[in-house]
């Protein structure tokens, strides 16, 4: 499968070892669309694409994806815009959410479409949940 990963990028880094382990695990047998979210060295301002082609090619990705798999747990505008894009294409959805690093928006819990939502507390949590939800599609 091609999956779209999303991630806190401006809305904070914080979880960053968690997107990268995760990216490495969907890595193992699907392609990524997105792994510079999970780049622990990566620098916004130096990716040398404007904002206009960034957001054009992410929902260009998210149309081709087979799959979206969003961690929710910083608040992030770009995180929330990519679900709201997946829910109009008609992707399926599978969250994360650390309800220890934020409560989850009520745009989000409240959106039936986003019923699969997954509490974890650390990588090797999110990386199970994430182990057992593909094996069973
Ligand atoms: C990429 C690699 C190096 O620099 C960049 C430039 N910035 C972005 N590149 C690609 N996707 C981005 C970038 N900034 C935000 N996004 C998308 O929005 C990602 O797919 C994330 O899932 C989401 C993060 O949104 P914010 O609001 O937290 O930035």
């Amino acid at each position: 499968m091609k999956i779209y990963f999303s991630g806190s990028i401006r809305g904070g880094r914080d979880r960053v070892d968690v997107y990268r382990a995760v990216i490495d695990f969907l890595k193992l047998d699907h392609v990524v669309l997105t792994e510079h979210v999970g780049d622990v060295d990566f620098l916004d301002s130096e990716s040398g694409m404007d904002d206009a082609s960034i957001r054009d090619r992410d929902v260009a990705w998210i149309r081709e994806a087979d799959l979206v798999v969003a961690d929710c747990s910083i608040p992030s505008l770009g995180v929330g815009y990519e679900l709201a894009c997946a829910e109009c294409f008609d992707k399926p959805v599978i969250l994360l959410h650390d309800p220890d690093v934020s409560d989850l928006s009520a745009m989000i819990s409240g959106d039936g479409y986003f019923s699969d939502v997954n509490y974890y507390h650390n990588a090797d949590e999110a990386v199970a949940i994430l182990r057992q939800k593909l094996a069973a599609l």
